[in-house]
């Protein structure tokens, strides 16, 4: 069996393929994983380090709107795992064109491979935030899509294609649509590891708005563990939301890393608010329960502070990744009156 993941130098598609090569998921022991990443800002070498050298593990320098590669990458594949995408709010904000680009005529593209090479099993990893923003309840699957954000309708144009593939031309896909994730090899840019690598370096924690906006955090871990589900076992056509984790304030969410952290409510600075800034996600996830049996096992306490434990300890990591002030790291200019 051959398995194609495409993003899989990124946070989440990297820890799969970690899991993946490592035996994690027994259905797929004996195949072999080829990983198509165009090493974005946000696709690192680092974070297959790990697994390196496993034989199983092929890794392809690429772009997935580029038809040629996909065509070169996708003969024999039997399962694509689609993590690949343009993946932060904030950068959507200042210029969204890379997010249409790559969410969606790079989704299309690999849609059309799959189906012109007979792919048996296409999952379209998505996001919760498709659905927009909720301020009581939760999300059910069939609930209608009003994205906000330019990332958020990027990646719910790229769920239609996948779902008119499946109805137009029988490719068996499946779409997931996931609440926030947190655990080790997050890009800085991103909420809690930015909080925790602000914390470990001296600087404030950049709240911003009023810092009452919720989200449910789910360890990277359970969500591929369900995406390995979903590709096994999830109805070809079908639409499965993940989460279930913890919801919180950001404000809650900044008190327990400043407790892990020894800090104090100093260290927080409330900024101007995001732009379109959703006030809460909520996914109703009975659906991935009750058919597949799914449920998170990481206590968010537990998953928390390992990560917080994970970032302390790998400075060599992130060091490297996280913006540099202006003037460059610890430039001092002198002027002279
Ligand atoms: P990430 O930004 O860490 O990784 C994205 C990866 O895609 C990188 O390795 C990057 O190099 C690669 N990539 C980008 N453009 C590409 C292109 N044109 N061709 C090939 N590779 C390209 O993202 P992430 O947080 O790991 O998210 C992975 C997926 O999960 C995304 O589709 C995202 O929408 C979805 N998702 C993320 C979260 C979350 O909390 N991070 C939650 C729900 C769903
Ligand atoms: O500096 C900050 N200050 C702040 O208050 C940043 C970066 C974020 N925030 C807030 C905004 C959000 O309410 O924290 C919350 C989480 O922010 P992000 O980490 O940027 O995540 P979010 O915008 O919720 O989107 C994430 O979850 C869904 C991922 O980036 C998406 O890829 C995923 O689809």
């Amino acid at each position: 069996m051959r398995i194609l993941v495409t993003g899989g130098a990124g946070f989440i598609g990297s820890h799969f393929v970690r899991q993946l090569t490592t035996g994690a998921y027994p259905e797929y022991d004996d195949a072999e994983v080829i990983v198509l990443d165009r090493f974005t800002y946000a696709g690192n070498e680092a974070n297959l380090a790990p697994v390196a050298g496993s034989s199983r593990l092929r890794v392809v320098r690429g772009d997935i709107c580029d038809t040629a590669v996909v065509d070169t990458v996708m003969p024999g594949t039997d399962l694509v795992v689609h993590f690949a995408a343009e993946s932060h709010v904030d950068r959507s904000i200042a210029g969204a064109a890379e997010f249409v680009r790559t969410n969606v005529q790079g989704t299309h593209t690999l849609l059309q491979a799959a189906a012109d090479h007979g792919a048996s099993r296409f999952v379209h990893v998505s996001t919760d935030e498709v659905y927009g923003s909720i301020e009581h309840g939760s999300w059910p699957e069939d609930h209608p899509l009003r994205p906000n954000s330019l990332y958020a309708a990027s990646k719910a144009s790229s769920d239609l294609v996948a779902l008119a593939f499946h109805r137009t031309h029988d490719l068996p896909v499946c779409v997931t649509r996931c609440s926030n994730n947190y655990g080790p090899y997050q890009n800085p840019e991103k909420a809690i590891p930015l909080f925790v690598t602000n914390l470990l370096t001296g600087h404030p924690v950049p709240l911003y708005g009023d810092g009452r906006n919720v989200r449910d955090w789910l360890h990277v871990d359970d969500h591929c563990r369900a995406l390995a589900l979903v590709a096994a076992e999830g109805t070809p056509g079908e639409i499965y939301n993940i989460g279930g984790g913890t919801e919180l304030t950001n404000r809650d969410l900044v008190s327990r890393l400043l407790e892990l952290l020894d800090a104090g409510p100093e260290m927080v600075e409330q900024v101007a608010d995001r732009k379109a800034h959703d006030r809460r996600y909520s996914v109703d996830c009975t659906k991935i329960r009750t058919e597949l049996g799914y449920a998170p096992r990481v206590p968010f306490e537990q998953g928390l502070a390992d990560t917080v434990r994970w970032y302390a300890d790998h400075r060599d990591w992130w060091e490297p990744l996280r913006p540099q002030p202006a003037g460059g790291a610890g430039s001092l200019t002198e002027v002279s009156c």
